[in-house]
């Protein structure tokens, strides 16, 4: 396979003005007709070459002439014009079978619709086409199917014709006003059931909401539309962004390689990211809802009407709609919970891949399969470096960047590049050197010292930036960052001299020192208030310094951090001594009794993730993730026992009495009855009756999940097996639940989980081709049970491989993305070879798929 580098984009030789598509949807195979008329863009002689994969082309004709074999050439990727004239109507005709297209890509069939998937290069799986995203052109779309097997026929913008056809069957056209790339095409055929909203936009456009579902989903839409009618209106207040169409649809399928995708007013969402109730979503997974609905609407414009010159810039859209949605979610609900569950995700997943194999920057400089770079990297460390342009710019400037971003490039397809020009237009600052964040991987270290003298009142700070990961090559150089600083003097958050207690100052140079006068006495500094920065800091403060911060800072994210920050310290200590133990019980007990939100309680009393812990340890050698294991579950025992009573008194006092609304107070309260739960279990006082009782009694999903996942890992076999037994006849109907269902018995924290999940994988409630059950079962067993996947005898390596191995023909993204928890092997002092060994045993399979060979290499390299 070949390479792919940003350095070498060229502008595109052919422009299209509009494509006419016409599909031909009958059982087994569909005939698609597209009409393009294509322009010269860079005068010359340049051959016309269109992307196609897995096409049948049947006929091509350029300007009615019909072409002979001998006037192009076709190859498994691509079909060569060699003499077109500088403007022409190119007409081809190609077959193609959605019936059999397992990758989920392009035109393909889920359950009994029909729907496509066409980012990043999808759209070659459905029409020969200048297959990149700065080919802009206007889509019109004719669909014809069955009337009975699909009565319902969707694609982007205005239905401008309908209407019935002989033989049973009939056809809808769509016309979209805006000029698109091919990635945002979308077309859904089939039987689905629709719900319908309106929204009235800021200045009297009334919008019709619809969401497409099956027929048994009908009442699980409510959710997902009051999710999209606040994104509107929050996008017309923070950016005035008002809708630019008069019909917004929202289709669920149940077969989805990922979330979501936004195409032009014809999302296409996973069943799991969009259908809620009750009985089938958790309060986590409401909120993802809201925001994922919310993230895709946002890419209305960033995105959709301002898109990417390249896949290079893949971050323009997605960081910069990461931290959208961020924001969104921040206004809705607690700005402080969500920035910590943010860092959190970030600290496990983001810092762990820019320290492995598979490390690049923001924008990356070259790639094999470019579906193999929607990564946590892009994502949310692209995010984290929109959200320090806001931080060193403001609420206010940053803002009016944006709306000169919108303005300036509407309708045009740019780079990273141009987002942070806009920044530069409209603050006047010179924002070169912060560009760095978009070329340099790697987490940055910031070494810090602080220097008190009480004679002058005076306090030193300095702070020194490194980036372990890219080492001290030429063109790195320091980074631009805020740091949101503080000082707790005296056990309070001190005021600067502007007023506030927060004082932004910016890091540029490789060594830099702040100086504040006026510190009455020794001050312990807050240094990353909103984790301002995506660092590393060294060394953190110690246990007396992080008792200040998480009794007295006046940020939540510091006072969260400080409490990670101690308990991470207390199961990293060599010795176990009885005085820091009960010091430390003693500060948990307070956080227990203060007057925290109980969400933000709940985050702040939850132990460190394994993930976390693990990346702690990679920055001291080598990661033993069976004692990071050992060492939580002592920890767990110990506040147990300690709060036996109060935990047994929260199982009480957080009982939810109304029925259930996943309302941030009764979200807040479950999490600590849950938290509470949890802990019970570690405590012999009761034979977890409670946890039948909470099963018993619940009228919701995340009181169930947490039930069972006490009886599950802590109770008896029979407990155990009764629990699995009596789930799956409850809620075997409903597929989400029962992916929840796998997911609990592939997350039990036992070596034995690895054989439940090999035996799952026959049970019929398994589907080879569905990426969710492919999620639940061995995703989550890989990626969330450290003990069963890192088994002294490599057994969880080898059912992650031997699935993937089964898989990466059918699915490569799929498989690609599997492979991921196998990739950080160089990190575990257990298992080094025994990964690698599985790795080189896809490595040596002939008929690699693109995206899996990439992934190995890159990582064995
Ligand atoms: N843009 C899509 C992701 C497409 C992934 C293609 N392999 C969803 C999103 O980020 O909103
Ligand atoms: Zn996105």
């Amino acid at each position: 396979p070949q390479t792919i580098f940003r350095k070498d984009y060229r502008a595109p030789d052919f422009s299209v003005e509009q494509i006419d598509l016409y599909f031909d949807i009958r059982a087994g195979y569909t005939t698609v007709r597209a009409t393009l008329d294509m322009v010269r863009a860079v005068p010359g002689h340049a051959p016309l070459v269109l992307d196609g994969v897995e096409l049948v082309l049947e006929s091509v004709a350029i300007d009615g002439v019909s072409l002979a074999e001998s006037d192009y050439s076709v190859t498994p990727e691509t079909l060569v014009i060699s003499k077109v004239p500088d403007r022409f109507k190119l007409e081809t005709q190609v077959r193609i079978a959605p019936e059999t297209n397992t990758s989920l890509e392009g035109l393909y069939r889920s359950q009994s619709s029909y729907s496509t998937q066409c980012e990043a290069e999808g759209f070659r799986k459905i029409t020969y086409y200048p297959d990149r995203p700065d080919v802009l052109a206007l889509f019109n779309v004719t669909i014809e199917a069955d009337r009975e097997a699909c009565p319902v026929l969707l694609s982007n913008g205005n239905l401008i014709d309908s209407g019935v056809l002989d033989n049973r069957r009939h056809r809808a056209v769509w016309q979209d006003p805006w000029p698109k790339p091919s990635y945002l095409f979308a077309l859904v055929a089939g039987d689905l059931a629709c719900v319908e909203d309106t929204f009235v936009t800021r200045s009297g456009k009334p919008v019709a909401l619809r969401v497409y579902v099956e027929e048994k989903d009908r009442d699980f839409c409510a959710h997902a539309i009051e999710s999209l009618k606040r994104s509107m209106r929050w996008d017309e207040e923070v950016y005035g962004l008002e809708y630019d169409l008069e019909l917004f649809n929202i289709v669920a399928v149940d077969d989805f390689n990922m979330g979501a995708m936004e195409n032009k007013s014809l999302n296409i969402f996973n069943t799991s990211c969009v259908l809620a109730s009750p009985d089938i979503t958790t309060d986590a997974g409401y909120q993802r809802i809201e925001s994922i609905v919310a993230h895709e609407y946002f890419h209305n414009f960033s995105g959709n009407r301002v898109t990417c010159r390249d896949w290079f810039q893949l971050s323009l859209k997605e960081g910069f709609t990461v931290f959208r949605d961020a924001e969104f979610t921040s206004d809705m609900h607690s700005r402080g919970v969500k920035r910590v569950e943010d860092v959190a995700f970030l600290r496990a997943h983001q810092f762990a891949e820019d320290a492995g194999p598979l490390a690049h920057p923001v924008r990356p400089d070259s790639f094999i399969e470019i579906s193999n770079f929607y990564t946590t990297t892009v994502y949310e460390k692209g995010a984290e470096v929109v959200r320090m342009l806001h931080t060193l710019l403001g609420a206010e400037v940053f803002q009016r960047g944006a709306t000169h971003y919108f303005e300036t490039y509407d309708g045009q397809a740019v780079t990273c590049d141009d987002f942070v020009d806009a920044m530069e237009v409209a603050s006047g600052r010179d924002l070169s050197q912060f560009r760095r964040w978009y070329s340099q991987p790697g987490t940055p270290l910031l070494t810090v010292t602080g220097d008190y003298d009480g004679d002058s009142s005076r306090y030193r700070l300095t702070v020194e930036q490194s980036n372990p990961a890219v080492g001290v090559a030429s063109e790195v150089g320091p980074l631009h960052m805020p740091l949101a600083l503080g000082l707790v003097v005296d056990g309070a958050p001190m005021t600067m001299p502007s007023g506030a207690t927060t004082a932004v100052v910016e890091l540029t140079e490789p060594r830099q020192t702040f100086v504040f006068d006026g510190v009455e006495s020794e001050p312990v500094p807050a240094l990353l208030r909103g984790f301002s920065a995506p660092v590393r800091v060294s060394p953190e403060p110690d246990i007396d310094q992080l008792r200040v911060l998480m009794a007295a800072d006046d940020d939540p994210f510091v006072r969260w951090d400080a409490a990670q920050s101690y308990a991470a310290q207390l199961m990293e200590a060599t010795v176990a001594d009885d005085e820091s133990e009960s010091a430390f019980l003693d500060a948990y007990g307070q956080v227990m009794a203060s007057d925290l939100d109980p969400a933000m309680k709940a985050q702040t009393l939850i132990l460190p993730s394994e993930d976390y812990l693990a990346d702690r340890a990679a920055q001291r050698g080598l990661v033993d993730v069976h004692s990071i294991h050992e060492r939580r579950e002592r920890l767990k025992q110990m506040i147990a026992r300690s709060f036996a009573e109060e935990w047994s008194e929260w199982f009480a006092r957080y009982a939810v009495t109304a029925a259930y609304e996943p309302s941030a107070e009764q979200i807040g309260h479950r999490a600590l009855r849950h938290l509470a739960a949890d802990y019970l279990c570690y405590t012999d006082a009761i034979d977890l009756e409670f946890a039948e009782h909470l099963y018993a009694h619940a009228d919701n999903l995340t009181d169930r999940l947490a039930a069972a996942r006490c009886l599950i890992n802590h109770g008896s076999d029979l407990q155990r097996e009764r629990m699995v037994e009596r789930f799956y006849e409850d809620w075997k109907q409903q597929a989400l639940v029962v992916n929840a269902w796998l997911s609990l018995q592939a997350t039990r924290p036992h070596d034995d989980a690895v054989e439940t999940v090999a035996q799952l994988r026959n049970h019929p409630a398994f589907d080879w081709r569905n990426p969710n059950k492919l999620r639940s079962l061995v995703g989550a067993m890989a990626g969330r049970n450290a003990i069963a996947f890192h088994r002294a005898d490599g057994a969880g390596y080898t059912l992650l491989t031997d699935t993937v191995i089964a898989i990466q023909k059918a699915n490569p993204q799929m498989a690609a993305g599997m492979l991921s928890p196998l990739t950080r092997f160089r990190r575990y002092a257990h298992g080094v070879d025994l990964m690698r060994g599985q790795l080189e045993r896809v490595a040596a399979i002939d008929d690699l798929s693109r995206d899996v060979f990439e992934v190995v290499q890159r990582t064995l390299d």
